[in-house]
């Protein structure tokens, strides 16, 4: 068997590195564009794949994501129906999200941006300090990932299904349960996947139903937010800041706005990430699958679109 690497935004080998190359076992690794023979590529591992990437394979039976998202792949215009996608789940890479969303709800909580603010006024000035439990915290997505920020956060969380919570969760689920949530909302973590029906879902009206004075942590995928809803709501005090790590267009342009906001924290899509150890397993657990003719572990449900 062997597996195609394909990819428009990342060398891929070099990014997997020697080691994933080696841990391969058994499964030659070629590059797409592949000009030989594709009958026995059946596995592609795959990050931002070109429209027509998977035109070139037609015997392919799975493709790893590298990451836990897997909207790019789906997006895909040549991925044929039947094709599993699967997805990493990486438990170092839910904590160290835990890490970067709890450094954000702090740092509004403690009135972070006021004292960097202050400072460069040299002005001393106390502040009235919150516990964390006045700060409440809405988890948008209780996966793989929200369930870890959240068993380290006192939290709420909304997910699609509802879900028996830990204690010191309080779990929400359908619109009802994100208007509900929401109304209760102080800050705002987004960990949802991107489908048809989460697109847009950070939007003017969502920001409306949160406390006035809110912050937002958006580590979802860029087009989750209203990038012109989110200015506005800022714009207005709705909002009190917000930290994006994800963007639509990605790096994120020249001279866009947010680039220089006095409230908005930028990072490079760099909130966490996944270990080639990771990928490494999901991708040697895929193929075993593949050749017992199971069904790999962590395929997505290509239907709902995570
Ligand atoms: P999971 O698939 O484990 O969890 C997804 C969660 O979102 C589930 O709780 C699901 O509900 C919920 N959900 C999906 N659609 C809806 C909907 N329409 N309404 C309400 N809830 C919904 O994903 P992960 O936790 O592993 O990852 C989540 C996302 O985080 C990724 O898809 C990616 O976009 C982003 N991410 C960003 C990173 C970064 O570096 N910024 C790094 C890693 C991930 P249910 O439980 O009911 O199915
Ligand atoms: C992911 C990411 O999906 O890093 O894992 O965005």
């Amino acid at each position: 068997m062997r597996c195609v690497l394909v990819s428009k935004s990342l060398d891929l080998r070099g990014y997997l590195g020697a080691q994933f190359l080696r841990a391969a076992d058994r499964i030659e690794i070629v590059s797409h564009p592949h000009h030989g023979p594709a009958t026995d590529i059946r596995l592609a591992v795959a990050w931002h794949p070109p429209d027509d990437a998977f035109d070139h394979y037609p015997h392919l039976q799975a493709v790893c994501s590298i990451g836990a998202g897997v909207d790019n792949i789906l997006a895909c215009p040549s991925l044929r129906p039947g094709v599993e996608v699967i997805r990493v789940v990486d438990p170092a890479q839910a904590q160290m999200m835990s890490g970067f969303v709890a450094w954000h709800v702090i740092g509004h909580q403690r009135r972070f941006a006021t004292y960097q603010a202050q400072q460069r006024e040299e002005r001393w000035q106390r502040l009235a300090l919150r516990r964390a439990q006045d700060v409440p915290v809405g988890i948008l997505g209780f996966g793989e990932i929200g369930r870890t920020v959240a068993t380290d956060l006192p939290v709420m969380a909304w997910s699609r299904t509802a879900k028996e919570t830990p204690p010191g969760i309080s779990g929400f689920d359908g619109t009802a349960g994100l208007d509900a949530m929401l109304g209760q909302t102080e800050v705002l973590v987004n960990l949802l996947p991107l489908t048809p029906e989460t697109r847009g879902i950070l939007n003017r009206t969502t920001f409306a139903r949160m406390y006035r004075g809110s912050y937002l942590i958006q580590v979802g995928r860029g087009e989750h937010l209203v990038e012109a809803d989110l200015l506005a709501a800022l714009e207005s005090g709705q909002l009190a800041g917000a930290a994006l790590d994800v963007f639509s267009a990605e790096p994120l342009a020249p001279r866009h706005p947010f680039w220089r906001h006095p409230r908005i924290v930028v990072t490079p899509h760099d909130a966490c990430e996944v270990s080639v150890e990771a990928i490494g397993a999901t991708f040697r657990a895929t193929a075993e699958a593949i050749r017992a003719g199971r069904r790999p572990p962590h395929s997505i449900d290509r239907e709902r679109g995570y």
